[in-house]
């Protein structure tokens, strides 16, 4: 007995002291200043950057001299770079600056860590030539670590141009002769074609650019498939970690996103992940799936700072044996412990505030929807964020501050950590009920401070009785009739997948399912999930002409309150240079009861989405247009240059007069 526990003292003696050497046996991080490179090394990871530019221009790990493309230009292989216009330019086209920096700092070096500064200033001189920003790119490698870390710090001081920014984000461009497995998510990840199957000969281009019919690929196994970037298209909340797989070699290249706090536009926001290329994308600022409302607007006496990141790049490589399943495993694995270690400790800039100069917010919320539920019901699994002042909804347009956004527990709690200091706004939507909250008192978070909001109430839009319904309020189109796409534009990735919406040319179906007549439904006997299309778009008439559609929901009443207002409700997940149109039971009447006028410039059809913005409408119908027995609402969008202009509904209601007593 006592020779086992002494056995077992040695064994962990032994144990300990192979941890402490291991961990110690990493050598310290060295830097290596050439003449037009600087090297970064921790005896895992080598990573070359241009001096003084601050291009990634090379990574060695694992035995591969280089897992960028090196066939590229070395300002094009790993690179942070802005799209962005001089004021006053619609739009969301502007012009590519790959932020070259000027002058290059060593912020920090020890055997521990490196941090380098990769700096450009603005000046007059440069005024339309680059846009108006102070730039400061940073780059940190740790001991012992299996990759690097990297942020940047944009500025606008006060005086400088009025401008616009569209996009920016960091980009790799992997080497296509060995990466050739892409993961987005669990259930996203294929092996991928050649940016060479893209070309003229190999590749037909579709409907737009981006999207390319693979009819000679180099692999024949591609053949007959569509690729597409915005296939692969991501939201915020989702987006913490996507990358490839080099099959040969097994080693695997990832962009970790431990926090989405810097990210634009709040947890729903859609962006673009890797791609063909083979291309590794962190998108911190993007109009995609929402349009011009997101073109980053500048004025000249604005002073602006942002930090985004940090982001992780880890590398990983397998032993002798494992699966290459065991890579995407371990990326996730470590996608955790990033996050566990959120906000990091080490990044230098004082404009990364650490944890403890961050603040605290907890509370409770609950939801009240009259008719529906028995007073005050525990908003569960409910998001609750904060984000800059304004309006309720208001996040999903912010861009130019952070957000934090947790998910409330099933009792409705919920505690949001580690927000820096400033002034904001709680927001929350419910999934179940309609509009978007927002708590009045405005949020003031100091460093150290910790808030509690006690219990706050949502009260959703709501004035009568539900008369019927159609969908579920989830901010997305995903319950509805989804069609098979049309065989000669397969993503095999997205059949039999639960993402059936990313498929190429959906939208085209509905010509094919509606030649003639449009979409009728009727409640009572149709089914939702069946009965209506996810888009309302235009009608195919052939190549170029397309044909404007109305859509009619027949119901029918027992009884009218002539004397009531009835509300219509219509949650909108998404429009593209529509116009909805609402009238009832007369379908010419002019001007119609209500029109939304030409909004939204999402390109959420082209792009495969199932939901870009929220939009709520809620129209007074009086009692006197209704008439007892059946009774039609008719939905008209009349725009029809496009096969991209259309409207993705979320969810449809009427509700009754509030007054139930004088009805029928
Ligand atoms: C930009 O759009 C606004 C609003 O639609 C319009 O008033 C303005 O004339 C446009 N500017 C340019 C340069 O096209
Ligand atoms: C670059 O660095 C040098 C010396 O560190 C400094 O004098 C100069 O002002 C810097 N230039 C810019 C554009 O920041
Ligand atoms: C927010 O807190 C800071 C620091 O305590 C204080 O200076 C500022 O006046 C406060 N602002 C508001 C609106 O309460
Ligand atoms: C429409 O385009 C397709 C493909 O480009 C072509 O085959 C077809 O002939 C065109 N149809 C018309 C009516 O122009
Ligand atoms: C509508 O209002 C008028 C005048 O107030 C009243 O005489 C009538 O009874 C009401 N009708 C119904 C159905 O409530
Ligand atoms: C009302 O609509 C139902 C279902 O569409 C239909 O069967 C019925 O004939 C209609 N009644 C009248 C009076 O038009
Ligand atoms: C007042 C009115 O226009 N009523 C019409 C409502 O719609 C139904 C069905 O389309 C018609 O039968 C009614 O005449």
């Amino acid at each position: 007995m006592k020779m086992l526990i002494l056995t077992n003292c040695f064994l962990f003696f032994l144990l300990m002291l192979v941890l402490v050497l291991g961990y110690v046996s990493y050598p310290g991080v060295r830097l290596e200043i050439q003449d037009k490179h600087i090297v970064m090394d921790n005896g895992i990871v080598q990573v070359t950057l241009s001096n003084p530019g601050g291009s990634v221009t090379g990574i060695q790990y694992n035995g591969i001299d280089n897992l960028l493309e090196v066939q590229n230009m070395e300002f094009d292989r790993g690179y942070w770079d802005v799209v962005w216009s001089e004021a006053g330019k619609n739009g969301t086209k502007g012009t590519l600056d790959r932020l070259e920096a000027t002058n290059f700092t060593v912020i920090v070096q020890n055997e521990e860590q490196l941090e380098l500064s990769f700096t450009r200033t603005w000046l007059p001189s440069l005024e339309g030539k680059i846009p108006p920003l102070s730039i400061d790119k940073r780059f940190i490698m740790l001991r012992g670590s299996s990759g690097f870390y990297t942020y940047a710090i944009y500025e606008h001081l006060k005086g400088w141009p009025a401008f616009n920014l569209d996009n920016t984000r960091i980009a790799f461009k992997l080497r296509k002769d060995k990466f050739h497995y892409m993961v987005v998510a669990d259930n996203r990840q294929r092996f991928m074609p050649l940016p060479d199957d893209r070309v003229e000969g190999r590749g037909q281009v579709l409907a737009y650019p981006e999207a390319v019919l693979l009819v000679d690929p180099v692999e024949p196994e591609f053949k007959g498939e569509v690729d597409d970037k915005y296939q692969y298209s991501c939201e915020s909340r989702n987006n913490r970690v996507h990358g490839w797989i080099c099959m040969d070699l097994s080693v695997g290249f990832w962009q970790i996103t431990p926090s989405y706090e810097f990210r634009s536009a709040g947890p729903l926001k859609q962006y673009i992940t890797s791609h063909v290329g083979p291309t590794i994308l962190s998108v911190f600022h993007s109009t995609h799936y929402t349009g011009a409302d997101l073109v980053m607007k500048f004025r000249a006496a604005e002073e602006w700072k942002k930090v985004y990141g940090p982001i992780f790049i880890y590398l990983n490589a397998l032993s002798n044996g494992e699966s290459p399943a065991t890579l995407w495993e371990d990326a996730n694995q470590q996608t955790v412990y990033e996050i566990e270690r959120w906000p990091y400790a080490f990044p230098a800039s004082q404009d990364f505030p650490s944890s403890y100069q961050r603040g605290k917010v907890k509370g409770r919320l609950l939801v009240q929807d009259r008719y529906v539920t028995d007073g005050c019901v525990p908003a569960g699994g409910a998001y609750v964020g904060l984000a800059a002042t304004g309006d309720a909804g208001s996040w999903q347009r912010e861009y130019k501050g952070y957000q934090f956004w947790t998910i409330t527990d099933d009792k409705g709690y919920f505690t949001i950590t580690d927000i820096r200091a400033g002034q904001y706004n709680l927001y929350s939507w419910v999934n179940g009920f309609i509009g978007d909250y927002r708590c009045d008192n405005v949020i003031n978070i100091t460093s150290g401070c910790e808030v509690d909001v006690g219990e706050l109430v949502y009260e959703p839009p709501r004035d009568g009785p539900t008369l019927w319904e159609i969908g579920i309020p989830d901010r997305t189109a995903a319950e509805f009739c989804i069609p098979d796409p049309n065989p000669k534009y397969i993503n095999r990735l997205y059949v039999k997948h639960p993402d059936r919406y990313r498929q190429y040319g959906l939208w085209e179906r509905y010509a094919e399912l509606y030649p003639n007549e449009d979409l009728v439904y009727t409640i009572g006997t149709s089914d939702y999930k069946k009965d209506w299309f996810f888009a309302q778009v235009n009608r195919k008439i052939d190549n170029n002409t397309y044909q404007e559609t109305t859509w009619r929901i027949n119901f029918k009443l027992d009884g009218v309150n002539t004397n009531g207002t009835y509300k219509l409700r219509l949650a909108l997940a998404s429009v593209h240079s529509a116009e909805l149109q609402v009238r009832v039971n007369d379908s010419e009447a002019n001007p119609p009861l209500f029109t939304s006028g030409v909004i939204g410039k999402e390109n959420t059809i082209a792009r495969h989405g199932i939901h870009g913005l929220y939009w709520l409408f809620s129209i007074d119908v009086q009692g006197t247009l209704l008439v007892q027995g059946n009774n039609t609402f008719f939905l008209k969008q009349p725009r029809n240059i496009s096969p991209f202009q259309g409207i993705l509904y979320d969810y449809i209601r009427l509700e009754g007069p509030s007054s139930l007593t004088s009805n029928i």
